[in-house]
C-alpha cells in the first residue's frame, strides 16, 4: 500500500506524521471519507467543497487548490490499484509547539489513504439494523459545529461505545434540546405518510454527501422530503427508517429503542432508494 503525505508516497510502515502534529496532539484537523465505485470517485467535488468549508471554519488555510487535491486523491487510487474502495483524506494543522495555539504550526499535512472499508456485514443490508438512542448528546453547534468534519470524533466515539456496550452497532444521537440529530457516522431519514423526513443540518448533524444524494434521488423518484425537527417518538412510529453515509451507504433500520419499525424488515421505499443509489454511484463523480 502506498500512502500519500504532502506529495510523496510512502509504504504503509513508513507513512508517519510527527508526534508534535496538532492533529495528533489536539485533534486539530479535518477529514473526508470518500467512496470509489468502478473507477468513479463518488461526488469527489462535493467532498472537496465540504473539506474547504471545514478548513474555513477552523481557520486552516489549505495551501493546495481543489484541482491539486482532486488529482492527489485520484493518483492515490491509481497508485494502489483501487477502483472500488474507500479513501480517507486527512488534513492536519501540522507540527508545532506544545500548547493549543495553532500559530506555531506552519506546515499542514495532507494524508491520503486509498483502501477498503466494510462497516457492516453484507447480510445487515438485507436484514436491517437495530439501533438505540445514546445518552451522549451530539456536540452543540455553539461548541463544535457538527457540520465541521473534524479530527475530533470523541463525541461520536463515546456514543458508539455506549451502543456497543448495549449490544448495538449504531446509536441515535440527540441534540442538546432532545431532538434527533444523527447517528455516530450517518445521517438518518424516516418515512411517514409517503413523505421522507430528515432533521435539518442546523439541528446538529454533518452535511452528509450521501444525505445530499438521497435528496436528489427523492426528487427523481417524486418522493417529497421534509427537513424538520424530529423527536424519538417520530422514529418509534416511523413506517420506514434508513441511515445514510459514505461508509454505510443506505442501510435500513428495523428497530429503534426496542420498537419495531414497520414490519421489522427494511421497507420497500428504503429498497428503492438503495437501488437508485447503487445505480448512480458509478456515474456521479470524478473518473480515475
Ligand atoms: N454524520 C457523521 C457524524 C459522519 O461522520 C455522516 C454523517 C455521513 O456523511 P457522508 O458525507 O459520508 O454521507 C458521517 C460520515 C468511518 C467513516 O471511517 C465515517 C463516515 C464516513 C466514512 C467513513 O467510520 N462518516
Amino acid at each position: 500500500m502506498k500512502i500519500y503525505i504532502n506529495g510523496t508516497y510512502y509504504e504503509r510502515h513508513e507513512a508517519k506524521v510527527s508526534v508534535f502534529d496538532h492533529g495528533f496532539l489536539y485533534g486539530d484537523g479535518i477529514f473526508e471519507g470518500i467512496r470509489v465505485y468502478e473507477g468513479c470517485v463518488f461526488k469527489l467535488d462535493e467532498h472537496l467543497k465540504r473539506l474547504e468549508y471545514s478548513a474555513k471554519a477552523i481557520m486552516l488555510d489549505l495551501p493546495w487548490t481543489r484541482a491539486e487535491i482532486s488529482e492527489a486523491v485520484c493518483e492515490s487510487c491509481r497508485q494502489n490499484g483501487v477502483t472500488d474502495g474507500y479513501i480517507r483524506l486527512i488534513v492536519t494543522r501540522g507540527a508545532g509547539a506544545l500548547g493549543l495555539s495553532p500559530k506555531s504550526c506552519s506546515d499542514p499535512q495532507m494524508i491520503i489513504i486509498a483502501d477498503q472499508i466494510e462497516l457492516y456485514p453484507p447480510e445487515i443490508y438485507q436484514k436491517g439494523l437495530k439501533v438505540i438512542t445514546s445518552a451522549t448528546r451530539r456536540n452543540s453547534p455553539a461548541a463544535l459545529p457538527p457540520m465541521v468534519k473534524s479530527l475530533n470524533y470523541l463525541n461520536n466515539i463515546m456514543a458508539k461505545i455506549e451502543a456497543g456496550n448495549l449490544g448495538y452497532a449504531e446509536a441515535i444521537m440527540l441534540n442538546n434540546e432532545g431532538y434527533v440529530a444523527e447517528c455516530t457516522g450517518d445521517n438518518l431519514f424516516v418515512l411517514q405518510g409517503g413523505k421522507l423526513f430528515t432533521p435539518p443540518v442546523a439541528s446538529g448533524s454533518l452535511t452528509g454527501i450521501t444525505r445530499e444524494a438521497v435528496l436528489e434521488i427523492a426528487a427523481d423518484l417524486d418522493v417529497p422530503v421534509v427537513e424538520s425537527l424530529l423527536t424519538r417518538y417520530d422514529l418509534w412510529v416511523a413506517e420506514e427508517m434508513f441511515l445514510t453515509g459514505s461508509a454505510a451507504e443506505i442501510i435500513g433500520v428495523i428497530e429503534v429503542d426496542h420498537r419495531k419499525i414497520g414490519d421489522g424488515t427494511p421497507g420497500p421505499v428504503t429498497q428503492r432508494f438503495l437501488e437508485a443509489f447503487r445505480a448512480r454511484v458509478t456515474q456521479d463523480g470524478t473518473m480515475l
